[in-house]
């Protein structure tokens, strides 16, 4: 079992702990919470780099190993880190527990040293219609993010 976790955190009052777990070559499992959230959809993804030198800004795109255009988690064609929406109840607070095959812990393609960045706005999943749904699913700015390393 490897594990890890990232702490998120911002200056806007969004702050949470998101933990992952994988055993051996099995799928990867996200649970955890945000608070602070504007109540609803917001989009949830892994980003390419573990770099908070500029805040959430500088932790890059969603992380796309395979080169493919934006999605939802259950599509095809999607970015690795696209995990899609969390929803914050009228409390602010996103439970997450979600389970994805495209986010490894371990080999080539490890998310150790990326980043998890909750958005502004819901993701649309890549089928907005808007210029930015196959890039970032239009969701909006960086509310709060975290570096993901390794947990013992
Ligand atoms: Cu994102
Ligand atoms: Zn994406």
């Amino acid at each position: 079992m490897v594990k890890a976790v990232a702490v998120l955190g911002s200056n806007e009052g969004v702050k949470g702990t998101i933990f992952f777990s994988q055993e051996g070559d099995g799928p990867t499992t996200v649970t955890g919470s945000v608070s602070g959230l504007k109540p609803g959809l917001h989009g949830f993804h892994v980003h390419a780099l573990g770099d908070t030198t500029n805040g959430c800004m500088s932790t890059g795109p969603h992380y796309n190993p395979a080169g493919k255009e934006h999605g939802a988690p259950e599509d095809e064609i999607r970015h690795a880190g696209d995990l899609g929406n969390v929803t914050a109840g009228a409390d602010g607070v996103a439970n997450i527990n979600v389970t994805d095959c495209q986010i490894p812990l371990t080999g080539p393609n490890s998310i150790i040293g990326r980043a998890v960045v909750v958005h502004a706005d819901p993701d649309d999943l890549g089928k907005g219609g808007h210029e930015l749904s196959k890039t970032t699913g239009n969701a909006g700015g960086r509310v709060a993010c975290g570096i993901i390393g390794l947990q013992g």
